[in-house]
Order: structure tokens, then C-alpha cells, then sequence
């Protein structure tokens, strides 16, 4: 039966940590009755050698998945793999051995990978005694100080006995009350893919943390870097069938137009074209405190980031080296292209002696390959650790606009690249407008070349068209263009007569920039909102025209001077003319020094004229 999940429930992952022996695998069991060691060998060795899966319902009837990673350091790798996507710990030591190397590795690797909720759980409580046990207790809460677990709770538990049971899932459920769900994201999904398999008569099968956004039945979807493509044929979360799966909780896809020989872990099941594979990455590096030895420029390591793995060497952008506890910018040069995506957390381990040495996060997916020693990379890099690209430029611009394009890319301190896609990206979520290019007004006579004008706006983004670009958050847009209308509305209705504003006075009054006036003026007219008639702006929708008080003025006017019948015989479109030129004579600007009721021009008809001086 498929359940529909669209029934909503937030779910979490949680990942077993710690040394070898403590006694994870057996609590794992114990609190869900599934053993996690899958394997033969692993129940005939009484080892985890691979990841292992369970779920269960907490008492408060949240639902978790737990990944239970193996201790040994030889294993190290496929712990790795599962630790990727987890939202809270179970750091476990044994309380009759207490904290061993893999405790400590395991910790330091939580530590990077940014961590923050968990538990540390004392097992095998039943072979000490409670002196012991606090005494255990202390070590824990001194090698956690400073880490992303500093705070994390303690409970004592024996899964012989059954002691303290109750108290761990009780105290996991009040940990994950402060646990943000990944659950509600709603990006693009992806899956690291760390199991693929077959299963008879259905095909291939791939397992992972679901990531940032919901998959469904029938999505068609990308194998990344190896660019197969393959259709979901079947979701399942926790061996139930879904038609969609949630981001933030454990999947198995079954995969139709694909083979699981040609899946491995470590590759990215994502949406086609959505995620490009890279081997060279921007990041953020923090050595751990208990690091072997400096790390030096072009040293070789090895990257562990979602469930993939692949040699690399590490440029270090801006120190020759750098020692256990520091911190730096670096560029990583892997071997392989890999699946990754801005802000994934990442590992550094050496190959020999095995050791983790740091990690941290990944802030540019498609950088440059930088020279080492240069202040505009690192403060770009700076700016790019600080928030999302589109989200900067945004607020960049936000600070005072329209902008220039150059000025804003220097504002927001990205670089280029990345600055250009968040400005597409904001442009089409709508949230910002590139001003039309000023040039236009020059050609533009009148309303139908101001049309045809329009209708070449570029529809597709390149630096060079925005070298000289004008942009403007949306919201500003609004605002101006509504200042703009709001001018235009007083003027004409102070000068009706008037065929509209002088740019200059529009711009002044606006408080615009010299150069800015004129793109702005370009996308009002193409969004209609303004037309253009020579120097001066006006509502389309505005015709110069007498008021009715000046319409009678100029009646009197013709009156007094006793020609209106003689007028009116020339019809009313001369008269009307006539009429607003007197009337213009009545504003207080402007007089009339003489009036001629008729003249004739070059043979033609007789016309009503008047001489207009302005008021002294
Ligand atoms: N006395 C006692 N032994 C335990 C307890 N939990 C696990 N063990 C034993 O410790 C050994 C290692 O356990 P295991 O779960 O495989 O450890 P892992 O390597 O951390 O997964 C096994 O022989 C377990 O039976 C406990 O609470 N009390
Ligand atoms: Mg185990």
C-alpha cells in the first residue's frame, strides 16, 4: 500500500559515533531490534565493518532513522560516507574503557562537519560503578569542551541490563525539540548515494540521506559525475512505500533505465543539469587541534564530502602554512570531478599514517583557480562565507540604488562569476530589474519607435551587456516608478497645458543621479508607465488640455475683444487652439501683450493669433 507522504511529519537522522567495541551497534539493536550489521562477516566477526540502518519511533511519536557507523579505524572511510547527512549524534563510550583514539576521531570529525546536537551516551554502565562512572562522565565533558558538542547531555546506559533506556530516548526526543527538520527544505533534491544494489525483478537500488529537497515517483534524474540518467520507478523511506520522499530523511530508489553496476557510492543522484560536477573547489579549512603536523601548501590529502571520496591537493590561498587549530582559506585540486554543493561540509584525512587533519565547509563549487596571496580573493571568499550569493548582492544593492553594475560587484565582493548567476537567479525570481539602456531615448521620436524599441529588450544576461547596466532591487523599482508617477501627476495637473515635465526638472526632483535619469526613464517608458515628447516626460494617458477655469477665462478673453463669432466661424479646432494659447496667457507665468483675431499665413486660412510674452 502506498501511504501518501504527504501526511507531514518531521524526521531526523541520527548517527552513531566512537570507538570500536563501545558497544554502538549492540544499543542500536537493542533500542530498534534491527541489527545494523548487515553483513556475514560483520555478524561473524561481531565487527561493523559498513554502515548499518535502523529506525524507530521516539516516545514523543517523532520518527528517526539512525546510521550506525563502524569504530575501527581501518573503517574510518565508511564511516565517513554515513556521517554526511545526520542531524544530531550519539557520541558513545564505553564506561569501563572510556575515551580511546576513535572517540576522539570521531568527535574532531563531528566537530567539522558542524555537529551540534546529540547525546553522549555511557554504555556498558553495568560493568562500573557509579564512582567510575562520573569519573568517565568528566573525561567526556573535557575532551567535548570547545566542540560543536560542548553542550551535548550524558545519559548511562547498559543494553545487558536495560538501564537508563527509557532516559535515552526521552532525553533524544528533548535534544531534537532544538533540532531544526531539514524536512520542510524545498530545494533542488540530491542523494550521496551510499549503497547501490539490486534486488530481484526490480532493478537497481540506491540508498541515501535525502538533501535539500523532495523526490518523487516518476522524477527523471541525473547520476552525477557519471552523467547516466535514470527515472524513480519506487521510493522507499524505512522499507514503506512513498510516492515522494521527504529531504532530511533516509531513502532507498529504485532506479529504472540503469544498471547498479554502473552506480557506486559516493555518486549524486540528482535532478538533470542541476548539479555539475567539479574538481576544483573554495573552502573554508579548520585543522583539527590535535592535528598530526602543519598542513603546507600543495600537500596531498584525501576529501571526504557527502559519501564521496577522491584524492586532492590543498593550495593554501593566503598562508605557507598552516598549523593544528588554525584556520585559512584554501583551494582544493581533486583527482576526480565530484558532486558537490556550495556550503557542504567537508574532511581532509592524510593517507599514511591515516589521520583526519581537518575540514570545513565548501564555499564556491565553480571557482577560478586562484594565485596564492591575493586580498581580492580572500575577501571575496570572505564575502562568499558570509551569506548566499543572491542574498548579498541583494542586500549589497539594497544600500543604495539603482547601481552600476561594476560599483555593485564591488559592493557585494563576489566574484564575477557567481555575482552574475545570483543576478539571474534574483532577476528571475523577480526580485530585481535591470534598467533598459539609455541609449534607446536617444533614437526615440515618438511613441511607435519607443514600441519597436521595447520589444529588443535583452532577454539573456552576459557581463559585457551589464558592464554599463543599471539595476535595481524590484522592490526599489516600485518605489521610484510610483515617485515618478506621482511627479508627473502634480505637474500636469499644475500645467494641463503643458505637454509634460522637463527631464531635467524630473530628474532633480527625483533626486537622481545625472547619469541615471535616462534608464530610468528607458524602463518606465518600455513598461508603459511614461511616455517621451522631445525633452519633456509625461503620462501616457496625458493630453495637453485647458482646465474648464482657464477654458472660461479665454472665453472672457474673446469676448472682450469682441471676436468670438468671427472665431467661431473657423471652426472649433482653431478656436480651441486659440483658446488654450489665452488660456496659457491666464496662468501667471505668461500674458498676452497682443491679440490678432484672425491671420493669414502664407495665403492659407485665417487664424486666430496672439503674442505671448512672459510676465515681468
Ligand atoms: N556488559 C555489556 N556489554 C555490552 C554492552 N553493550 C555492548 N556490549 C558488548 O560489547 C561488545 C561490542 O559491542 P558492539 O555493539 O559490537 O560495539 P561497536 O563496535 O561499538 O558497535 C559486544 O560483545 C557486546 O555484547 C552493555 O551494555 N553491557
Ligand atoms: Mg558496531
Amino acid at each position: 500500500m502506498i501511504r501518501s507522504s504527504l501526511i507531514f511529519a518531521l524526521m531526523y537522522v541520527i548517527g552513531t559515533a566512537g570507538h570500536v567495541d563501545h558497544g554502538k551497534s549492540t544499543l542500536v539493536k537493542t533500542l530498534t531490534g534491527i541489527d545494523p550489521d548487515r553483513w556475514e562477516e560483520e555478524r561473524r566477526r561481531e565487527m561493523t565493518i559498513d554502515l548499518g540502518f535502523a529506525w524507530l519511533t521516539l516516545p514523543s511519536g517523532r520518527s528517526i532513522s539512525i546510521i550506525d557507523v563502524p569504530g575501527h579505524e581501518r573503517f574510518i572511510k565508511n564511516m565517513l560516507a554515513g556521517v554526511g547527512g545526520i542531524d544530531a549524534a550519539l557520541l558513545i563510550v564505553a564506561a569501563d574503557e572510556s575515551v580511546m583514539p576513535q572517540t576522539e576521531e570521531h568527535l574532531a570529525i563531528l566537530d567539522l562537519l558542524g555537529v551540534e546536537h546529540g547525546l553522549v551516551v555511557l554504555t556498558k554502565a553495568d560493568l562500573v560503578d557509579e564512582e567510575w562512572l562520573a569519573l568517565v562522565g568528566d573525561e567526556v565533558r573535557e575532551r567535548l569542551a570547545g566542540t560543536s558538542l560542548a553542550n551535548a547531555p550524558q545519559v548511562a546506559v547498559s543494553a545487558r541490563t536495560g538501564q537508563g533506556l527509557d532516559r535515552l530516548l526521552a532525553a533524544l526526543d528533548e535534544q531534537l525539540d532544538h533540532t531544526p527538520s531539514r524536512t520542510q527544505a524545498h530545494g533542488q533534491p540530491r542523494l550521496p548515494i551510499d549503497r547501490s544494489f539490486t534486488v530481484g525483478g526490480f532493478g537497481a537500488v540506491v540508498t541515501g540521506t535525502l538533501l535539500d529537497g523532495p523526490l518523487k515517483l516518476g522524477d527523471e534524474v541525473e547520476i552525477v559525475p557519471k552523467g547516466l540518467h535514470a527515472r524513480v520507478r519506487g521510493l522507499q523511506t524505512h522499507q514503506r512505500k512513498e510516492d515522494a520522499a521527504l529531504p532530511g530523511t533516509r531513502v532507498a530508489v529504485n532506479l529504472a533505465g540503469v544498471s547498479h553496476h554502473d552506480l557506486a557510492r559516493g555518486d549524486m543522484l540528482a535532478l538533470p543539469g542541476r548539479l555539475r560536477p567539479t574538481d576544483l573547489l573554495d573552502a573554508q579549512l579548520r585543522l583539527v587541534r590535535a592535528g598530526p603536523r602543519p598542513l603546507r601548501q600543495n600537500d596531498r590529502l584525501d576529501l571526504f564530502v557527502g559519501a564521496a571520496e577522491t584524492p586532492c591537493r590543498v593550495t593554501l590561498l593566503e598562508r605557507d602554512e598552516l598549523l593544528p587549530g588554525e584556520t585559512g582559506w584554501v583551494q582544493l585540486r581533486l583527482d576526480r570531478p565530484i558532486a558537490v554543493a556550495r556550503g557542504d561540509r567537508y574532511i581532509l584525512r592524510q593517507p599514511s599514517p591515516s589521520q583526519t587533519i581537518g575540514g570545513g565547509r565548501v564555499i564556491d563549487t565553480d571557482p577560478m583557480r586562484h594565485r596564492r596571496f591575493r586580498l581580492e580573493v580572500t575577501a571575496a571568499l570572505d564575502a562568499l562565507a558570509r551569506g548566499q550569493p543572491a542574498d548579498l548582492l541583494l542586500r549589497a544593492l539594497e544600500s543604495g540604488q539603482p547601481q552600476q553594475w561594476t560599483d555593485l560587484l564591488k559592493a557585494s565582493g563576489l566574484p564575477e562569476s557567481l555575482a552574475v548567476d545570483a543576478l539571474t537567479e534574483l532577476i528571475g525570481e523577480e526580485k530585481v530589474v535591470v534598467l533598459a539602456k539609455a541609449h534607446k531615448l536617444t533614437s526615440w521620436q515618438g511613441d511607435k519607435v519607443m514600441e519597436s524599441e521595447a520589444a529588443t529588450h535583452p532577454l539573456t544576461l552576459s557581463a559585457p551587456h551589464l558592464v554599463t547596466g543599471w539595476v535595481i532591487s524590484s522592490k526599489g523599482w516600485v518605489a521610484l516608478a510610483e515617485k515618478l508617477a506621482t511627479a508627473l501627476r502634480g505637474y500636469h495637473r499644475r500645467y494641463p497645458l503643458r505637454m509634460g515635465m522637463p527631464r531635467e526638472e524630473l530628474r532633480s526632483r527625483l533626486r537622481l543621479a545625472g547619469e541615471v535619469i535616462e534608464p530610468v526613464l528607458a524602463t518606465a517608458v518600455e513598461q508603459g508607465l511614461v511616455a517621451i515628447h522631445e525633452a519633456s516626460v509625461r503620462l501616457p494617458e496625458h493630453a495637453p488640455a485647458p482646465t474648464p477655469e482657464q477654458e472660461r477665462i479665454a472665453r472672457r478673453l474673446l469676448g472682450e475683444f469682441g471676436a468670438a463669432s468671427k472665431l467661431a466661424r473657423l471652426g472649433a479646432s482653431p478656436l480651441r487652439n486659440f483658446a488654450i494659447i489665452l488660456a496659457a496667457a491666464a496662468n501667471t507665468r505668461w500674458r498676452c501683450s497682443s491679440i490678432w483675431t484672425s491671420v493669414r499665413l502664407r495665403g492659407g486660412r485665417g487664424m486666430p493669433a496672439c503674442c505671448i510674452e512672459q510676465r515681468r
